[in-house]
């Protein structure tokens, strides 16, 4: 058997990195939007380095973006083109309540979603929202100190209450938090983390991510409570590490790094903390917060889904020598001699994908989601505007056919997969516009020149193609 008749086909999005009018509909200012295109961004996204206002000397690309905020027809319109079944977008927290802490909503930003989301269904294209993808407003990072504080939790919980009350029969499809892992790796942009001065990070890291996996379940109970129809998932940056040797010592590295993401997976879907992280926790001195009854609640509300972006696999090695590095999607690893890799360095690894696929599966015995996957390329538009990315056709063929076999092969019970940045966007990474994912090509540049005007890439077509054939013809 193939993937299912109802395959969820589309494509994936972030608030923050294609709405832009990031100071309109009474949306509050959130972490995300402070990360500059430049040096400053990875000290900055990593939590090294303060910058919590605008400053004149650096370039944000968040603030206007792709100017989605404005042009969401136009947009969801082509996907609907395309034939997307699903469309993942995520919610940004501070359109909803600006400064987060507040009791009462912002009626513009809700009403800007409702009719995002009715936008898709006109399309017949099922919203797939993250609740949170990296964004925190700045207020809850300046007052509270972000996810370090487990008041983030009730401000999370009232957020959780108003957007599934609102768009009960609108959306079903939920994702409480993007790359929940990503709070280890770049804990500013993940999680809104910043750190003083001497302050124990792994402390604050493991703090913040209870005070999450908490929401998180929150977030569930409610979803299942509002409307039973709702469906709730967990999202790990994913990618299986191999060791770069049969020596016994590289295998359990391999084994330890693939554990350290798993983690908040395990939480999130089994409802309980592993016992090698509560050892490893305890070995550290890290104290997780935990309260008479969180227990209890990670028990009784785990996900239904697991969803995970796949950019590429990792290796590891306790051998000083191997010390040859590849950049990845955020955190990077030794680098694999087998493997191509994108222009940004990231190793290119269809089966890989097929891995992760059962490695996932076997362990959590869930339907899994392939919420993000793509190539980040310069795409160079030819004399006559057109962009000719079989490149992009390549990488994503190969992924959809080693998805394929995990899927026929394997057993693996898949929902649906969104590729990542489905129409051009800002990098999450980097800030930069020229590192682009889409189906369609935006005009806009670096520096956030340009018309802004959409046009259909090669693999427009190609995905149309895809689609329409439920994953048959590559
Ligand atoms: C993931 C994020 C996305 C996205 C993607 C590609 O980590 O969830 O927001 O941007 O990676 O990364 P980049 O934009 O750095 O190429």
């Amino acid at each position: 058997m193939s993937f299912r008749k109802d395959f969820l086909w589309g494509g994936a999005t972030a608030a923050n990195q294609c709405e832009g009018g990031y100071n309109e509909g009474g949306r509050g200012l959130a972490n995300v939007d402070l990360a500059p295109v430049g040096p400053d961004r990875f000290p900055v996204i990593t939590g090294e380095k303060k910058m919590f206002h605008f400053d004149e000397d650096h370039f944000y690309p968040a603030q206007n973006a792709i100017d989605m905020y404005h042009r969401y027809q136009e947009d969801i319109a082509l996907f609907g083109e395309m034939g997307f079944k699903t469309y993942r977008l995520s919610i940004a927290w501070s359109r909803i309540f600006p400064l987060g802490d507040e009791t009462e909503p912002n009626e513009e930003g809700l009403k800007f979603y409702e009719d995002l989301f009715k936008e898709c269904r006109k399309h017949n294209i099922e919203p797939l929202v993250t609740i949170t993808h990296f964004d925190c407003p700045m207020h809850l990072v300046e007052k509270y100190g972000a996810w370090r504080s487990r008041e983030l939790v009730g401000f999370y919980e009232n957020l959780c209450n108003v957007i599934f009350n609102r768009y009960k029969g609108l959306v079903k499809y939920w994702l409480t938090f993007n790359e929940i892992n990503m709070i280890l790796h770049a804990p500013f942009m993940g999680a809104g983390l910043y750190f003083e001065e001497g302050e124990n990070k792994e402390q604050v890291k493991y703090q913040a991510a209870h005070h999450e996996l908490l929401a998180s379940a929150i977030a569930t109970k409610i979803a299942h409570e509002v409307d039973p129809e709702n469906q709730v998932g967990c999202m790990l940056a994913a990618g299986t590490n191999y060791a770069y040797t049969c020596k016994p010592e590289d295998v359990w590295a391999a084994r330890k790094a693939d554990r350290e993401n798993f983690f908040f997976i395990d939480v999130q879907s089994r409802g309980e903390y592993p016992a090698y992280a509560l050892k490893e926790l305890e070995r550290e001195g890290i104290e997780l917060p935990i309260e008479d009854g969180d227990l209890e609640l990670l028990k009784e509300h785990t996900v239904d889904f697991i969803s995970f972006s796949y950019y590429s696999s990792r290796v590891q090695s306790t051998d000083p020598a191997v010390n040859e590095q590849t950049a990845g999607n955020i955190f990077a690893s030794v680098k694999n001699p087998y493997l191509e890799a994108s222009e940004w360095g990231w190793q290119i690894d269809p089966l890989g994908l097929r891995t992760t696929m059962n490695d996932l599966y076997d362990r959590y015995q869930k339907p899994l989601f392939i919420v993000e996957n793509g190539l980040g390329a310069v795409d160079s538009p030819d004399e006559n505007g057109n962009v000719v990315d079989d490149y992009r056709i390549e990488y994503l063929a190969a992924h959809i056919k080693a998805m394929k076999d995990a899927v026929e092969l394997d057993g693996v019970d898949l929902l649906g997969y969104t590729t990542w940045g489905c129409i051009d966007l800002v990098s999450a990474g980097t800030g930069e516009m020229k590192k682009r994912y889409g189906f369609i090509y935006v005009d806009r540049d670096n520096e956030g020149n340009g018309t802004l005007k959409r046009s259909k890439k090669k693999s427009f077509d190609w995905y149309k193609k895809v689609i329409a054939t439920n994953g048959e013809d590559l």
